[in-house]
């Protein structure tokens, strides 16, 4: 069996990691389309960074939960025939052992250089305006997709999308395109759609079937029934 799997904020959360728009939520009080953007990083770069680096320092203090493992130790069985895409972006899902995992709104942990658009892994703080180690520009901002911007790995996500058998989309909450289509083009090539989300989420209708809990209990269950 193959299986796409899409993760959201809401895999996360239970590790300690703030979702975006939960009432508690990354950006409460603002709406997330008007912060997330190129057009705010170049109003006011200095916030933008120094929001960036903290969540980056945070990261260190967070760990996987059951959720991310479980689907490690899907992969374990699954091997190539299971692929998470993630719009997280966390390293909890390959913290957790996941090796096939697509970061489609980039990756906190790498810095991407607005002179010569090299991505280069990156752990400390951006806000003091490093060099670039591709061109020593001091242009480095956070590798990571706003909107209006095209997400990473379109192609390899769809040619996924096309065969596999099985679309699981886990934690997001529906409201954010191209991830909130996939459901409706992995039915469309023919696949089996499934939700697990706290909630239901803007597009649960698009799936043949939603399952509502935390995704601690819900995924390894889940994974629990796969294998069993
Ligand atoms: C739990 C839980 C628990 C909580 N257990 N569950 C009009 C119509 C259609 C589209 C558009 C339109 N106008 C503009 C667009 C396009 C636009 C868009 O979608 N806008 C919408 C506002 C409509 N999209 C874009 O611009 C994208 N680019 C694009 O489309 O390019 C064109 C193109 C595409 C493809 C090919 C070629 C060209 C870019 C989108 C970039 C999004 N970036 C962000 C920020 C990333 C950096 C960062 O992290 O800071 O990505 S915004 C933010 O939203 C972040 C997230 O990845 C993304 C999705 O959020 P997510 O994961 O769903 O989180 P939440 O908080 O919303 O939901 C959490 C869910 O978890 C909830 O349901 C909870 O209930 C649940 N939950 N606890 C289980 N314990």
């Amino acid at each position: 069996m193959n299986v796409v799997v899409l993760t959201g904020a809401g895999i996360s959360a239970e590790s300690g990691v703030p979702t975006f728009r939960d009432a508690d939520g990354l950006w409460e009080g603002h709406r997330v389309e008007d912060v997330a953007t190129p057009e705010a990083y170049d109003r006011d770069p200095a916030t933008v960074q120094r929001f960036y680096d903290e969540r980056r320092a945070a990261l260190a203090a967070v760990q996987p939960n059951a959720a991310h493992r479980a689907l490690a130790r899907l992969e374990h069985w699954l091997h190539d025939d299971l692929l998470i895409v993630t719009q997280n972006i966390d390293d909890l899902h390959e913290r957790a052992g996941s090796k096939r995992v697509l970061h489609m709104h980039g990756e906190l942990l790498s810095a991407l250089c607005g002179a010569c658009e090299t991505r280069t892994p990156w752990h400390d703080d951006l806000h003091h305006g490093p060099e670039c180690p591709q061109c020593a520009a001091a242009d480095l901002r956070p590798d990571v997709v706003w909107f209006g911007e095209v997400p990473y790995e379109m192609d390899r996500i769809f040619d996924a999308l096309e065969v596999c058998d099985l679309f699981v989309s886990i934690g997001t909450s529906g409201a954010v395109y191209p991830a909130a289509g996939f459901v409706r083009a992995a039915r469309a090539y023919g696949a089996r759609t499934l939700e697990l989300n706290l909630q239901p989420s803007e597009g649960s209708l698009f799936f043949h079937e939603s399952r509502q809990g935390p995704a601690s209990e819900l995924v390894p269950a889940w994974v629990d029934d796969l294998l069993s």
